[in-house]
């Protein structure tokens, strides 16, 4: 939302990417590309979310945040619907710290990309095993977690959604899948996924302008891992590029892109803990957005 076309032109890369039918199409069945992690137990000792603050060098530019990993997901980590149970069929949108508050998040974040005139949930959501909402195949990339504690990252077919065998307990859809078996995956997620999930603009502007980010995935020890840092569109923040590398340094093998810009929010024990950068009816004034899900980490 609030891109301005002509600010396209401007920017190093050409934003009229030919539209290809496979985009934005639906695939029902059979195997399509993603990566799965083997379930890990914790290191016996460990409790609770391990939280990370920083203020890093983005290109001279310094950039807050916080970075969460999580040990043992299966039993700590959540896809909440907006307000809880219910709140996607309803169209509801929360903010982050009133999803989180009602279900005793000790660390939470905005989840998934919604529509943002009318709230629906876009993508796949299974919240605590309930399938809330159905990407119905469209590409984009998907995080999740079956019921044996496998971690799963990339594309699913809408068979693999469904799947009864291993059935996800958790899941939900963002747009790029940034890192992919520790490699960044940015040019090939631009060529595979479909980009009408996202409202910033064209796809080239949406991976490249500086905007608030958030991402989920996970490390070699099989910590699941949060990511959130501060920013504004086109004033503050970093793009993908820069959240991806960062990723990297921190061990990270696998990772999606979530919904950022004025979305952007990370909730520490109930409290608001990041800069958002909607404003509030008073302008001068910023405000926490009313968003769609939310990532919650959780007592066991
Ligand atoms: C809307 C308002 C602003 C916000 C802008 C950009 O105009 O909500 O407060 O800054 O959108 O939002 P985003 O960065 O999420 O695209």
């Amino acid at each position: 939302s609030g891109a301005s076309r002509d600010d396209d032109l401007l920017l190093p890369y050409s934003r009229a990417r030919a539209r290809s039918a496979r985009d934005c199409s639906r695939v029902r069945a059979g195997s399509r590309e993603h990566e799965i992690w083997p379930p890990t137990t914790a290191t016996p000792g460990t409790r609770g979310p391990a939280v990370r603050t920083f203020v890093s060098h983005f290109a001279d530019r310094a950039v807050p945040g916080h970075l969460t990993r999580v040990a043992e997901p299966l039993r700590t980590f959540s896809v909440l619907e907006p307000g809880g149970s219910g709140g996607c069929v309803s169209r509801r949108r929360a903010t982050v710290e009133d999803t989180a508050r009602a279900a005793g998040c000790r660390v939470a974040q905005n989840g998934g990309f919604f529509r943002m005139d009318t709230g629906e949930c876009l993508g796949n959501v299974v919240s605590d095993g309930r399938r809330v909402s159905s990407a119905g195949g469209l590409q984009n990339a998907q995080f999740g977690i079956r019921r044996d504690g496998t971690l799963v990252t990339g594309y699913l077919s809408e068979e693999e959604v469904l799947d009864t065998e291993n059935p996800f307990v958790q899941l939900l859809s963002g747009v790029v899948w940034l890192i992919r078996n520790g490699s960044v995956y940015i040019n090939e997620s631009q060529a595979a996924e479909c980009d009408e999930t996202q409202e910033t603009g064209s796809f080239s502007k949406f991976v490249n302008v500086m905007s608030a980010r958030t991402a989920v995935g996970h490390d070699r020890k099989g910590q699941l891992v949060l990511f959130h840092v501060d920013g504004q569109t086109e004033q503050r923040g970093i793009n993908l590029w820069e959240m991806a590398e960062f990723l990297l340094k921190q061990d990270v093998v696998n990772a999606i892109n979530l919904d950022g810009g004025g979305s952007a929010t990370f909730v520490l024990n109930g409290t608001l803990a990041s800069y958002p950068s909607d404003h509030c009816q008073d302008n001068m004034w910023r405000c926490p957005r009313r968003v769609s899900t939310v990532v919650c980490v959780h007592e066991p």
